[in-house]
């Protein structure tokens, strides 16, 4: 079985040092992953988390030597003081908060950003050092959003999935974030990201094109894959003898008392105090239920430490405690309150005993109790859940009974209508949704991600990674041979710049460009989409000694007779009216966008327009052009934020097979490379000539037909140097 490395900020258990021992670690991911079975999914699992220095070496040894957990772990261990700037200052009060849609609680700190790219890299670092090749490296939560951007940066082939276990909140919460390219570039570095519900996965693109200007093409990078529990246990601990007490020792004080259980960590998000209020309104709305309701409500203490939390708490005891002096009698107390954890068995003796759950999140990634109390319930005795509206669980709980939990009026009806609900209806919806996750377990999530991580190569995969020293290896075997390049000029030699007219080569490009043209084994040939006049300025000035092909190919400038020839004299260009009509109605209401005219092609830039906007306008416009231009020898293409109609023969792929046959001598190699969509045309052609020895070079990420890749444009420099290198040795 191949190993899967888990990565999460904690292990399952954490070492309190005031106690001298590890404890089990609270919280929701900690009890998901605690049930992956491991042959269910078909993966050997290890665990790898942070522990803080101050860890007892003896029992840290202990613990590294056990043999007898189900799951292997590897303690990351990372400076205490650093670890409380990371956790505290970035993690808890700034993403959690954000990402919750509580922006009121969110603390910006430099330091804590610092600290969270300090731990990241050593988390990353621990990885790079355990991982094997074959491993998969599994990376969970918000805590880590760095990690898969160091761990690719080393190793681009190492497989690296993402899972956020939290809502990602919609691109209008998430702009706010200072931080918010540098983790958003790195989550992009992973092969598969996953999220619980398909809204967060919506907000996730929408932040990309808002942030980064851009969604990649391919759909294989991401999915929407909800997380569930180990069904099996929880239905097994209904019936171990343990519970069973419980349930007899609990049913002697209940009796007929109804229950309302509520079960949350001590946390802002979970709205206990939203909850609270509503079944306050509910005993004032519903007297009737006075005496014979209680509400029965699990308060797991969470970052007792955090002043929030703790003012938290008394918000919540005084709202207990005035509820309780209000409705409560000397044999009736409407709110039973408890503030620690309560054994596996004693909550599922409660999850049993309950005939209501009250799920009242503000915010919340999934929600497992709500999961739990489902595999809990039996035939005879089936409950009801209340569900907020704001949990990731509501899209998987389809029989739920749907909250909102701000509505304290409308959720104090609901409260009622579940009290009442006829039981068989209770039971058939119960059942039902117990079907649905008795075969859908946590190891299933697990494996259906995993499978999705592995299923098809990436196009990263696919194609070849520019690796960290700058040389492809088959650049090992250039020397001597004859060597035809083609080159991209835009996104290619030079970055792509705001203002087309702006673009220009660098010094060290010039410096390079020279070099190549100088030797004699290699033909040199850029390859555009730009105007001839353009890339005089670019080339023919700075004094190159190499031909240029103009407009996609449709000119090209022999530098011997400095001269440019018209590829396609007889072209027809009568589209051109039609097309520079429409063009100018989008161009009149899209700000900074505008239309070049390059002969046989004619382009509309959209790159400095509000870009949701535009591309909105784009799309339209695509379409429109297409349906208009059916019966035209014009292809219509979408480009990096430019739209294109060019002639059929204005075609890289064209002009490459044509450039190719009309050489004295056939080359040894052929090398192209560019980073746009008219360059898929010629890296198409020049695929199916596997007698030219092609070595196609995508500049960028997106899905493409190239076999090489290098991830970003500021990376040419380095390859040309190599290529230069390589022709000699
Ligand atoms: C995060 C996301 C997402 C609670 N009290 C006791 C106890 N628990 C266990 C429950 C459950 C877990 O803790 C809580 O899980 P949740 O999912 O409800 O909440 P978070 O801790 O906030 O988890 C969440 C989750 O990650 C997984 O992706 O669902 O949205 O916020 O397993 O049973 N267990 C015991 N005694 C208690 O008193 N034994």
């Amino acid at each position: 079985m191949s190993r899967c490395l888990l990565i999460s900020n904690r292990l399952p258990f954490a070492y309190n040092s005031k106690l001298g021992a590890f404890t089990p670690s609270a919280g929701g991911l900690a009890s998901a992953i605690k049930g992956l079975d491991s042959s269910k999914v078909g993966f050997d699992f290890e665990w790898m988390g942070i522990m803080t220095d101050d860890v007892d070496a003896q029992m840290l040894e202990q613990l590294k030597a056990d043999s007898t957990k189900s799951i292997p772990c590897h303690p990351i261990i990372v400076p205490k003081e650093e670890y409380d700037h990371y956790y505290n200052s970035y993690c808890n009060n700034v993403i959690w908060p954000l990402f919750h849609y509580e922006r009121s609680m969110v603390r910006h700190s430099q330091k804590g950003w610092e600290s969270y790219i300090t731990v990241n890299k050593l988390v990353a670092d621990a990885i790079l050092a355990e991982a094997k090749d074959d491993d998969i490296v599994w990376v969970h939560d918000f805590q880590l959003m760095l990690v898969p951007g160091y761990v690719k940066e080393q190793r681009p082939k190492l497989k690296v999935g993402f899972f956020l276990h939290i809502p990602f909140p919609s691109s209008e919460i998430f702009r706010e974030l200072p931080q918010r390219r540098e983790i958003l570039q790195s989550v992009m570095r992973c092969d598969l990201v996953g999220f619980h519900d398909l809204s967060y996965l919506n907000h996730f693109r929408s932040s990309l094109q808002r942030v980064l200007g851009e969604v990649p093409m391919s759909d294989k990078m991401w999915g929407v894959y909800p997380i569930s529990v180990d069904s099996k246990h929880f239905m097994d601990l209904a019936d171990a003898p343990e519970t069973q007490e419980c349930i007899r020792q609990y049913s002697e004080n209940k009796k007929n008392m109804k229950w309302i259980l509520g079960v949350d960590r001590l946390d802002y998000i979970k709205g206990i105090l939203l909850k609270l209020r509503s079944f306050k309104s509910f005993l004032k709305k519903f007297p009737e239920w006075l005496g014979k309701v209680q509400m029965v409500q699990i308060v797991i203490p969470s970052r007792t430490e955090v002043p929030e939390y703790q003012q938290l708490k008394r918000q919540i005891e005084q709202l207990v405690s005035s509820i309780n002096g209000e409705y409560g009698t000397p044999t009736y107390m409407p709110i039973h309150y408890i503030y620690h954890p309560v054994s596996e068995n004693e909550l599922s003796a409660l999850y049993q005993l309950s005939e209501v759950l009250h799920v009242g999140s503000r915010r919340d990634g999934m929600n497992l109790v709500s999961l739990e109390y489902v595999m809990s319930q039996k035939r005879d005795n089936p409950g009801i859940i209340l569900l907020s509206e704001f949990t990731g669980a509501h899209s998987t709980l389809s029989y739920a009974m749907s909250i909102n939990p701000w509505n304290i009026h409308d959720t104090a009806g609901r409260i009622n209508e579940a009290l009442s609900h006829p039981e068989d209806l209770c039971r058939r919806e119960m059942l039902a949704m117990k079907d649905f996750l008795r075969n859908y377990t946590s190891s299933d999530w697990a494996k259906i991600f995993l499978r999705d991580l592995l299923k098809e190569p990436t196009e990263q995969e696919r194609a070849q990674v520019l690796p960290v020293n700058g040389r492809f290896p088959w650049m090992r075997d250039l020397a001597g041979k004859r060597v035809l390049f083609f080159c991209d000029l835009d996104g290619t030699l030079a970055p792509i710049s705001a203002f087309p007219k702006d673009v220009r080569l660098n010094e060290r490009t010039i410096e390079l460009l020279k070099k190549i043209s100088e030797k004699d084994d290699c033909q040199f040939v850029v390859v555009s989409g730009r105007d001839k006049e353009f890339l005089e300025e670019q080339f023919v000035h700075h004094d190159f000694k190499f031909p240029l092909a103009a407009c996609h190919g449709a000119y090209s400038y022999n530098p011997m007779e400095q001269q440019w020839t018209n590829l396609i004299p007889h072209d027809s260009t009568k589209w051109k009216d039609t097309v520079l009509e429409i063009l100018k109605l989008y161009t009149l209401r899209t700000p900074g966008s505008f239309i070049e005219d390059k002969g046989h092609a004619i382009t509309w830039h959209y790159r400095n327009s509000p870009i949701e906007f535009a591309d909105f306008l784009a799309n339209k416009l695509f379409f429109e052009l297409e349906e208009v231009l059916t019966s035209q020898p014009v292809q219509v293409n979408r480009g990096k934020k430019v739209i294109e109609v060019k002639s059929i023969h204005a075609n890289k792929g064209f002009f490459v097979q044509q450039w190719i046959l009309q050489q004295a001598q056939k080359p040894d190699v052929v090398v192209a490379i560019g980073d746009d969509t008219t360059d898929e045309d010629m890296f198409g052609v020049l695929q199916e000539r596997k007698d030219l020895l092609p070595f196609c070079i995508k500049v960028g990420r997106e899905e493409t037909q190239a076999n090489y890749l290098i991830g970003e444009q500021k990376s040419v420099n380095q390859f040309l140097q190599n290529f230069l290198t390589s022709l000699d040795q």
